[in-house]
């Protein structure tokens, strides 16, 4: 055994896709092996634990299956799913060197015959470091001309939502919900996908808060709620506006708040008249009497803090939901009191240098020479399955897609509409390129297979989604294998096609300082980040943000980051945009108001695992156990699967005109009846080789243009 004074703790930060990023203690032997991960006591908001995905991170990093160098697709091995555990069998290795320069011949080719915005980036949160997320991929694709792709897979519906109400994605500190009194988890899966802000829930309720659970599936956090409200879904705009309703006919509202701080309230007092408790209770499930008595417990308590998640905005008309209940702490003034208001993101309070981390401007240096088309990634299907005469997808008219760079994103998995993507992957004129840590459902598609690293193995600068702190992630041991971080792998592919600006040769070093936007002294000059540098990141490992050392109160007095500088209710950019400047309800095409609901009566929730990360995890034995009882079953009402002949257990299709799926049924009577759900998993380790995504649309929500999984029609038969 090693003695304790030959080990090192280094400070790191877990970059997966996840609101809390968690200030991570790394412990790493004399023989630089990493030996143990534990959460870092002295971060206030993460308090020393880690989630159960990755407490046992090291089963990940020092993974038998890890892709451990550059591989090649052998000539002649066709695309599309490969046996689990045989990957390699169609890929031959070779070195980084010879990796690197077959893609740059390869895109120039691509570039010269087809232009240049036939290459197409697709990346997501594999990471979420600062850099990893996106810094040296940015500037390779800006100065290369390549499409740009409009990352809206999953919080830009209601980002921009929430930013036409109030500017900027601020929220009350997750430390807050200790004082509140009445805590509303909004399409928020707290115990599976947010766990630090479960203590401050707790806490609250032994100090007499009440928790109320509005969400269609009973998730552990509804198991423990004092009321779980099983709406169904895509029907959270009439709840909100029906609340508003009840709130302003009870005179509710806070006056001198509204007048001091909101803009449009006539207008949304008007609209919200039409939703009487009665007709929202046809909607949502609800009874009437229910609608009034969440809208009075609301209205009445002080402080009450929604944590309003991103469910909501994953239906089709999922941004006028967001706006909807985001007014609705407007509306009653819970801004003003320390634990009130709402949490959606905390991500607008990050402002990082982007110019200089992302150089958008490298574009005029392209062969191109301006701005390049977008693309958006929750259609991808279309994009890589039109060929000449560009698509829906894009938003202007260009090239077909002969080229996909896909890291830090498994769409294989993740994207909707999947068999459309698989069709669009498995074209043989389509160069693919994948930077991935494991032989997922994307690399089974690749030419080129290359091999990434965990946060263990690089550096990084991490802000966050769920809390205020800036953190420093530092690499604590060497890449497994030839493993490569994002930021190495395109400051060199960017060399190899002869990019001599010296922005391709920055290390990970400056690239932080960049970010920064830090001057001579080393400190930042971004807003609210006045303490930080990388010294003292160095040092410290995290910092709060300068407004979040004692009781952040956004939106509780001043100017609001919108075009009248209210909190707007009535949103004139909306109605310019000749869109509803209002919030409504309208039911999603894809429910049972929709006209395909005679075929497909039943509404199809496609959920996250608790212990997975969207993809990232499905293929770790310890994780899949963890996942055993819920894993590949169709959670069904009784009621539905009696009207099919279905019992317990059995194997069912799940069946609409995009796909088909084999799952185990299991009965549960805590979901609304017509209202079935089951979880992600990857698709090559599902029966069939296809997953949840076979049966979800590439249909885009009201506000901006993103995924719309939680609007699915589905049939049920037994199999
Ligand atoms: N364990 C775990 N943690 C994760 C992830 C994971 O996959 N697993 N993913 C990470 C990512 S990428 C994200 S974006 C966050 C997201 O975290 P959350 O915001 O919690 O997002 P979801 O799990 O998509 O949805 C939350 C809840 O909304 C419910 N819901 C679905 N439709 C509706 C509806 O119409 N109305 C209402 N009221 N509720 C609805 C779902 O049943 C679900 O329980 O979590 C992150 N953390
Ligand atoms: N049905 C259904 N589909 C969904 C969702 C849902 O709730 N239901 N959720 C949606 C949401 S919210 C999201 S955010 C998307 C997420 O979808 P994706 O962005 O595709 O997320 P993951 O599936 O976690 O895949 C991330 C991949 O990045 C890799 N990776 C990790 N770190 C690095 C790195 O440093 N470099 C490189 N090159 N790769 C790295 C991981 O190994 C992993 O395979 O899925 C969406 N899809
Ligand atoms: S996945 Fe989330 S909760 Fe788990 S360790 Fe990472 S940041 Fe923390
Ligand atoms: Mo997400």
């Amino acid at each position: 055994m090693a003695s304790p004074s030959s080990l090192r703790v280094i400070h790191t930060v877990c970059s997966h896709d996840c609101p809390d990023s968690c200030a991570v203690l790394v412990t790493v032997n004399e023989e630089g092996c990493a030996v143990k991960v534990a959460g870092d006591p002295g971060q206030p908001m993460t308090q020393g634990f880690l989630c159960g995905k990755v407490a046992k991170y090291l089963d990940r990093v020092y993974a038998p299956d890890r892709i451990l160098y550059p591989l090649r697709r052998k000539a002649g091995a066709a695309k599309g799913p490969l046996t689990r555990g045989r990957e390699h069998e169609s890929f031959e290795r070779l070195s980084w060197d010879e990796a690197l320069d077959a893609i740059a011949a390869r895109l120039g080719e691509i570039g010269e015959k087809y232009g240049t915005e036939s290459i197409l980036p697709y990346s997501y949160a594999g990471t979420t470091g600062v850099l990893g997320y996106g810094s040296m991929d940015r500037r390779f694709f800006h100065r290369l001309g390549a499409s740009r792709l409009e990352r809206t897979i999953c919080s830009e519906a209601g980002g921009q939502a929430w930013n036409l109400v109030y500017g900027r994605k601020l929220g009350t500190p997750p430390e807050d919900f200790r004082l509140a009194k009445l805590i509303v988890a909004w399409a928020a899966n707290i115990h599976g996908n947010n766990v630090h802000l479960w203590p401050m829930i707790e806490q609250a309720r032994r100090d007499g808060a009440r928790l109320i659970v509005i969400d269609p599936y009973r998730t552990r956090t509804a198991a423990l709620a004092d009321w779980h409200i099983a709406i169904r879904p895509g029907t959270d705009a009439a709840l909100a506006l029906g609340m508003m309703h009840v709130i302003l006919d009870e005179g509710l509202e806070d006056r001198a708040y509204i007048d001091a701080m909101t803009h449009g309230f006539e207008q949304l007092a008007e609209r919200a008249r039409e939703y009487t408790p009665e007709r929202v209770a046809g909607w949502t499930g609800m009874t009437a009497v229910e609608v009034e008595r969440l809208a009075r417990e609301y209205g009445r308590t002080r402080p009450a803090a929604i944590r309003l998640n991103y469910g909501v905005q994953r239906a089709e008309y999922g941004g006028a939901a967001v706006r909807a209940i985001a007014m609705l702490p407007a509306l009653t003034g819970a801004w003003k009191c320390r634990g009130g208001g709402a949490q959606l993101s905390t991500s607008g309070a990050f402002v990082w240098n982007e110019q200089t981390l992302r150089r958008p401007d490298l574009a005029w240096a392209s062969p191109l020479g301006h701005e390049a088309r977008s693309v958006n990634m929750s259609t991808l299907g279309l994009a890589l399955e039109s060929r000449d005469q560009g698509n829906e997808g894009t938003r202007e008219q260009g090239p077909a897609v002969h080229a996909l760079f896909v890291y830090n994103a498994n769409p294989g998995s993740e994207a909707p509409n999947q068999n459309a993507v698989r069709r669009g992957l498995a074209r043989d004129d389509l160069f693919t390129v994948v930077h991935e840590l494991f032989f997922t459902d994307t690399t089974d598609y690749a030419d080129f297979v290359l091999p990434a690293t965990t946060f263990l193995e690089h550096t990084d600068l991490q802000g966050a989604y769920g809390h205020y702190f800036v953190q420093l992630s530092q690499q604590a041991i060497e890449p497994v294998g030839e493993a490569r971080s994002n930021v190495w792998f395109f400051g060199q592919l960017a060399q190899r096609m002869g990019f001599t600006e010296s922005c391709f040769r920055d290390t990970p070093e400056e690239m932080i300082r960049q970010a920064l936007a830090a001057g001579p002294d080393g400190r930042s000059s971004n807003p609210g980040m006045e303490d930080v540098s990388f010294e003292a990141l160095k040092e410290r490992g995290h910092i709060p943000l300068s407004f979040h050392r004692e009781g952040f109160r956004p939106f509780s007095a001043g100017r609001v980051e919108t075009p009248t500088g209210k909190i707007e209710f009535y949103s004139e950019a909306l109605a310019s945009a000749g869109s509803d400047p209002l919030p409504a309800f309208t039911p999603p095409t894809e429910s049972r108001w929709g006209e395909g609901a005679a075929r497909y009566p039943l509404e199809f929730l496609p959920r996250k695992a608790d212990n997975y990360l969207n993809s990232t995890f499905a293929n770790l034995a310890g994780h899949r156990k963890m996942e055993e009882r819920k894993k590949q079953c169709l959670e069904m009402h009784p009621k539905d699967a009696r009207t099919r002949g279905i019992s317990e257990g059995d194997r069912v299709r799940v069946f609409n005109d995009r796909g088909v799926l084999e799952l185990t049924a299991k009965m549960n009577s805590s979901l609304p009846a017509g209202v079935v759900a089951a979880g992600l998993d990857w698709a090559k380790l599902s029966p069939g080789g296809v997953n949840v995504n076979t049966l979800t649309s590439e249909r885009v929500t009201d506000i901006g243009a993103g995924a719309t999984f939680y609007s699915t029609l589905v049939e049920v038969a037994k199999a």
